[in-house]
């Protein structure tokens, strides 16, 4: 399907949502008119932002906690060990906090992802399906102007810098991100006992992973040795890592809770995106109605989220992203295909991290056949 015809499908497929839910949304709320008028979330983040919160690093008051981990300085970062997971420094005392503070809403949707697995996508993608009837006139799509990144919260930097009262300001629904494992969650989010809130979580080849965890590395560390990263990535030893743990903690509770846990697949997406935009708008609770399928609303979503889409956009061409490490907001583009790390590792290679990870996913379903 032509761009131009998704994107008049949205056109009238949000014409028809309007209708339906009587909502009074304008075409292009300013963030002060969307407070004001109580207009229902996801909205973005950097519009609601108004820089009044303060930062208060998370460090201050966990920064003794933090000093007494195990270290390693890997690939340009500090890491420390903490409760399994080799997290970057400077996230530690904000997951602390993260985990003993946060206050989900029920209708909270967090997205998680192991870094370089297709998080950019995943936000794209999660907020053009809930936003999709706010814009009756899609040239105005906040993700025509914004890069995902900047219209959804990450709460891992967000925690670090002691500003989760931004979070506060967001109308629900809202949409948040995280690289932490399910394991590290909050209790407030996964327990057993309380309302929590629903998480949808992609994972990938972890070969890719590596690919793009390099390439991206590479535009602030040019002379990166690839072997070195993919060292560090067989060790576990890399940010967020081990990798095989990250994805396994997600599995295990997708098992556990199918109704709260979601788990995606960054090739599975790549083959079929629009199946799995309806799955993800079923489990977010915005189903796309047989109107909307009609109108090709499921296509307008994928058109628009699309990696050309995206990476010809002009936000996505300049600028950075990313409140710690700012990273030029055209590193999260590169090429967004499955198997590139045929042009990037030896056989010998590939077979050692495969049959890591195999070993690790060994009696579950997630080992390969
Ligand atoms: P992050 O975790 O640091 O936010 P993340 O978005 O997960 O990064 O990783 C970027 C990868 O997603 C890139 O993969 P590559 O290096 O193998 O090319 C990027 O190209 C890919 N990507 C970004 N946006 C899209 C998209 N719309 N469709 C498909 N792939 C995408």
């Amino acid at each position: 399907m032509s761009g131009s015809v998704s994107l008049r499908s949205l056109e009238h497929t949000a014409l028809l949502c309007s209708r339906r839910r009587v909502r009074t949304v304008s075409l292009f709320p300013s963030p002060m008119a969307a407070m004001a008028s109580n207009t229902s979330g996801p909205v973005p983040f950097t519009d609601v932002d108004d820089g009044t919160v303060p930062k208060r690093p998370a460090k201050e008051e966990f920064g003794g906690l933090v000093a007494a981990l195990p270290r390693k300085h890997q690939a340009g970062l500090e890491l420390r060990l903490y409760q399994g997971f080799w997290l970057p420094d400077h996230w530690v005392a904000g997951t602390v906090v993260f985990q003993r503070r946060f206050a989900p809403r029920p209708d909270d949707v967090i997205l998680a992802s192991y870094p370089k697995c297709g998080t950019t996508w995943l936000k794209a993608l999660a907020f053009a399906t809930m936003t999709r009837d706010a814009y009756p006139a899609p040239a105005q799509h906040p993700l025509l102007r914004l890069n995902p990144h900047d219209c959804i919260p990450f709460l891992d930097e967000i925690f670090a810098d002691g500003q989760e009262a931004k979070l506060e300001k967001l109308p629900s629904p809202r949409l948040m991100n995280t690289h932490m494992p399910h394991t590290l969650l909050p209790e407030s989010v996964t327990g057993a006992a309380v309302a929590g809130c629903k998480v949808v979580y992609i994972c990938r080849d972890p070969k890719d992973m590596v690919v793009s965890l390099w390439h991206f590395l590479r535009r602030r560390q040019p002379e990166l040795p690839f072997a070195e990263l993919f060292e560090h990535v067989c060790d576990g030893a890399v940010a967020v890592g081990p990798i095989w743990d990250h994805v396994l903690s997600y599995w295990r509770a997708s098992l556990a809770r199918p109704d709260r846990v979601l788990f995606l697949r960054y090739e599975e997406l790549l083959q079929d995106t629009g199946k799995h935009v309806r799955k993800l708008a079923e489990f977010m609770g915005r189903p796309f109605s047989p109107a909307e399928e009609g109108a090709g609303a499921v296509e307008g979503v994928v058109e628009l989220c699309s990696f050309e889409k995206m990476k010809g956009l002009e936000v996505n061409k300049k600028g950075s992203a990313g409140a710690y490490h700012a990273m030029p907001r055209d590193s999260f583009f590169r090429k967004g295909v499955a198997g590139d790390w045929v042009n990037h590792m030896t056989p010998e290679m590939a077979t050692r991290l495969d049959e890591v990870v195999r070993d690790k996913f060994r009696g579950t379903a997630l080992a390969a056949p």
